[in-house]
């Protein structure tokens, strides 16, 4: 039995691609549960059923969850920082270890508004059914939103006091390993306007490229675990949402 077990969607990046980045650098023995053959307790049916099933203890509303011993942990901020904690990719300090929290949650602000992208109107109605509101969604998301955020976290790694070009002091921190995932995630899915406001931001590229050459990372990155960006997951790529 590994020490960790993630539940989360086998055939997408997702949200569980943040724990899994996390688990990767920390060196974590692990599995992905639904990843694994369902005649072995894997598939989509293995996350359905841990939530339907769960008892006890404080209940998750959705994926990703994190199983460690006898704790059962959802909500991605919250399984990378639990994660962090233990495998030392915070820093020791207090108002470092918020400051992670706070980059982490205006992350997942930015996955949100990425995946509002393409269903603005919601999750239940397939993207066809929604392609006009997306379209006009796309062009706030890219005129407006993504150099916003974009600028900030630039401003963040400018401003960090340590050296090295992280977020949070003078080491890679989870929220490293995330800022990755959501610039890649960008990359993918709005390669034009990527492309344009990248050299605006040459902290948040040489970031990037930073935690790609993570040795864990890397090896991560050209394995099968990594499962490659699709038409499924949150960050996806419409042609005519990308201008
Ligand atoms: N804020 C949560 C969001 C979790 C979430 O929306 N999970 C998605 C998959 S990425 C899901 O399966 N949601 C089911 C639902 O919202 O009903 C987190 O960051 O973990």
């Amino acid at each position: 039995m590994a020490d960790y077990q993630l539940y989360y969607w086998p055939s997408i990046q997702g949200r569980g691609e943040f724990v899994r980045l996390t688990l990767e650098e920390a060196g974590a023995d692990y599995v992905d549960v639904a990843r694994m053959p369902e005649e072995e307790g894997g598939g989509a049916g293995a996350v359905m059923s841990m939530l339907r099933d769960h008892q006890g203890g404080t209940a998750p509303f959705a994926p990703p969850v994190l199983q460690h011993g006898s704790l059962r942990l959802a909500q991605t901020a919250t399984i990378c920082r639990y994660l962090a904690e233990r495998h030392h990719l915070v820093p020791r300090d207090q108002p470092g270890r918020l400051h992670c929290d706070q980059l982490a949650l205006t992350l997942a602000d930015l996955v949100n508004e990425a995946h509002d992208v393409h269903h603005p109107v919601g999750v239940g109605f397939y993207y066809e059914d929604q392609k006009e509101e997306a379209r006009r969604r796309a062009a706030f998301f890219r005129d407006q939103r993504i150099g916003k955020f974009f600028s900030y976290f630039e401003r963040v790694v400018d401003e960090n006091p340590a050296s090295g070009g992280w977020l949070v002091g003078s080491e890679r921190t989870y929220v490293d390993l995330s800022l990755f995932q959501v610039i890649t995630g960008i990359e993918y899915a709005f390669p034009t306007s990527f492309a344009r406001t990248a050299p605006d931001h040459p902290g948040l590229i040489a970031l990037r490229d930073r935690v790609a050459a993570l040795p864990r990372i890397a090896a991560y990155l050209r394995s099968e675990r990594r499962i490659p960006f699709n038409a499924n997951g949150i960050f996806r790529h419409y042609q005519e949402l990308d201008a």
